[in-house]
């Protein structure tokens, strides 16, 4: 199928901000369904709940726009009772992180054969630019006005931590490397998890003083560099992709 088959037009425009990055993101997955081919009837697309979560409903397959942090729950649902379907989840941090990290933390432990990508912009960009567990140390925020005081949650130590895990970190600056990820977590043959670092322009960007969503995408160029060849874990500011099929 043409990646331009996985969308449904008749539901353009969507809701995203002007230079959101989530359109980014959603429109390599599609090109990316496009390099595997997935037929329409064999795919399931499920979101939570944020504006990342709205990307369910744009997908011209079954899709399920669940409630906010359920969404890998939901998947694991669909995926045990048709286990010959591929399930994609596309979610925002705050959902599959913050409220939904319980779920996160089991179905990665059960190994839970799901593709999950994570647009992780850092932020609750939907209700207004809260801080999230993903939010940076020092960050002000809506809700941390004089900078965040904790640490952000390790998402590549907890997916990591099990036995047989596939975890990719990627950016939507950086399309090869992101659609690679992509592909690799789909084919992946358990659970696997895309932490796609992204950004929000208007309901954190503006706050720290960016002036457009060009700014910010930019940022990403300067901020990350892909290691092709990780040695263990990844280190800060480093893209690549680990995994390991022991266990
Ligand atoms: C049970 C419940 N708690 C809180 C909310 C309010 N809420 C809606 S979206 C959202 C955060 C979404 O953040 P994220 O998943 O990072 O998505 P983003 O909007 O940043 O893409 C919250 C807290 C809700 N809808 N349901
Ligand atoms: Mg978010």
């Amino acid at each position: 199928m043409k990646y331009k088959e996985y969308v449904k037009w008749n539901r353009m425009p969507t809701t995203w901000c002007p230079g959101c990055a989530i359109g980014i993101v959603f429109k390599q997955l599609t090109f990316t369904l496009e390099t595997l081919d997935i037929p329409r009837d064999e795919l399931v697309v499920v979101s939570g709940i944020g504006c990342s979560g709205r990307a369910a409903g744009y997908f011209n397959t079954d899709s399920v726009h669940g409630t906010h942090g359920r969404a890998v729950s939901i998947a694991e649902g669909i995926k045990r009772g048709n286990s010959k379907l591929k399930v994609i989840v596309f979610s925002g941090d705050g959902d599959l992180i913050g409220i939904g990290g319980n779920h996160l933390l089991h179905a990665s432990r059960r190994d839970v054969d799901l593709a999950v990508i994570c647009i992780n912009n850092e932020i609750y960009g939907m209700t207004g630019g809260q801080m999230a567990p993903t939010t940076k140390t020092g960050t002000k925020t809506l809700t941390s006005v004089y900078g965040n005081i904790y640490n952000p949650v390790n998402i590549q130590g907890i997916i990591s931590s099990n036995k047989r895990f596939f975890y990719a970190r990627s950016s939507a600056y950086h399309l090869n490397h992101l659609k690679r990820s992509i592909k690799e977590a789909i084919e992946w043959n358990g659970f696997a998890f895309v932490d796609v670092i992204s950004y929000c322009i208007e309901n954190l960007g503006r706050r720290l003083g960016f002036k457009n969503a060009y700014e910010m995408l930019f940022k990403l160029k300067e901020d990350f560099k892909i290691n092709a060849k990780p040695q263990g874990s990844l280190l800060e500011g480093e893209l690549g992709i680990i995994s390991s099929d022991k266990g």
